[in-house]
């Protein structure tokens, strides 16, 4: 039974009731992630990139303070554009929710309202996690947690090195995530597929990937698992160039005081900024290949669920 809170499309209940692959997607990576236009005509592109590949797509958010499972074009072009969307982690659900307020939902929270589905695999571009300097600021993103309570997979590029990918890495195993590098030995760092750190765990390919969510669960884990899979060689800026961009980024972020929830629209904006917008073509690709990794990882799981007895 789904959570009567939320509302789903007719498509993704009907997917969701026969046991078809579902595949969710963020929505703050629309409204706080990239600019307009191309936010749209990404979000519009990966929700057929999954469709292509065997899956319903479900992108993720509040509008008018309902949780909405599967969103028309309409809906995208609101998270695009409409400046009233704010950006909502687990911990401001409750509010946007009780003031009838439109909100661009996190990793975390769209894992939150994947799992209230039924959803299983979530597909992003790159996840949250503790941001250098966390030492004295203590800005650790709430993706993490909800990683450690929430049983979703999560497919994404990696983490920018905006955060400290080796923190990141050690917080994740406190929290007893599984960390999967999808046919790769390194961790890969969003724009680059080195990031210096070796992969946690490795699997290769969605079959591999499927099993491993599988065992967890029948476990009685109750956790997320990270999937990351690697840019594709073709799409990466070297880490080289793209580190001197975000050494900018962050020293800009330093010098005018911004942090919070703010703190990763504006890295992420400066970012797209410095690089003239190459940046955003490499995003925008990975977040396709993701698409279509997520896909399959689905149509796995969904096959090893229907064949358990
Ligand atoms: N990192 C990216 N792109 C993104 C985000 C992070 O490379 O779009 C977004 C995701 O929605 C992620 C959120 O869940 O930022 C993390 O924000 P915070 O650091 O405030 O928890
Ligand atoms: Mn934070």
């Amino acid at each position: 039974m789904t959570h009567p809170a939320l509302r789903l499309t007719d498509e993704v209940a009907e997917a969701l009731a026969a046991g078809t692959p579902v595949v969710a997607l963020e929505s703050t990576i629309i409204s706080h992630g990239m600019p307009y236009p191309q936010n749209v005509a990404m979000a519009t592109e990966v929700e057929g990139i999954v469709r292509e590949h065997g899956a319903v797509p479900a992108t993720i958010a509040v509008l008018g303070g309902v949780p909405r499972i599967g969103l028309n074009g309409g809906d995208l072009e609101l998270l695009a554009s409409d400046p009233a969307v704010v950006k909502v982690s687990v911990r401001d659900l409750p509010s946007v929710i009780a003031r009838g307020g439109h909100g661009a939902t996190t990793v975390a929270a769209t894992m939150r309202l994947a799992a209230l589905a039924g959803i299983r695999v979530f597909v992003t571009g790159g996840l949250g996690g503790v941001h250098r300097g966390a030492a004295t600021t203590f800005d650790i993103s709430a993706d993490l947690t909800e990683l450690s309570t929430t049983p979703v997979a999560v497919v994404s590029a990696g983490v920018k090195s905006i955060l400290d990918i080796g923190l990141t890495l050690e917080r994740l195993e406190t929290l007893g995530v599984p960390v999967l590098v999808d046919g790769a030995d390194e961790f890969p760092a969003f724009y680059s597929r080195s990031s210096g750190f070796s992969a946690p765990l490795r699997a290769d390919g969605p079959d591999e990937i499927a099993r491993t969510m599988d065992a967890a669960w029948s476990l009685g884990l109750t956790c997320g698992l990270v999937v990351a899979h690697p840019i594709p060689a073709a799409d990466e800026i070297p880490a080289a160039e793209i580190d001197a961009v975000i050494e900018q980024a962050l020293a800009d972020l330093g010098e005018r005081g911004i942090g919070g929830r703010d703190a990763t629209p504006y890295l992420l904006g400066r970012i797209v900024e410095l690089t003239d917008g190459a940046s955003l073509t490499t995003n925008i690709a990975l977040v396709r290949e993701n698409a279509r990794v997520g896909a399959e990882i689905a149509v796995s799981y969904a096959a090893l669920s229907r064949a358990r007895p």
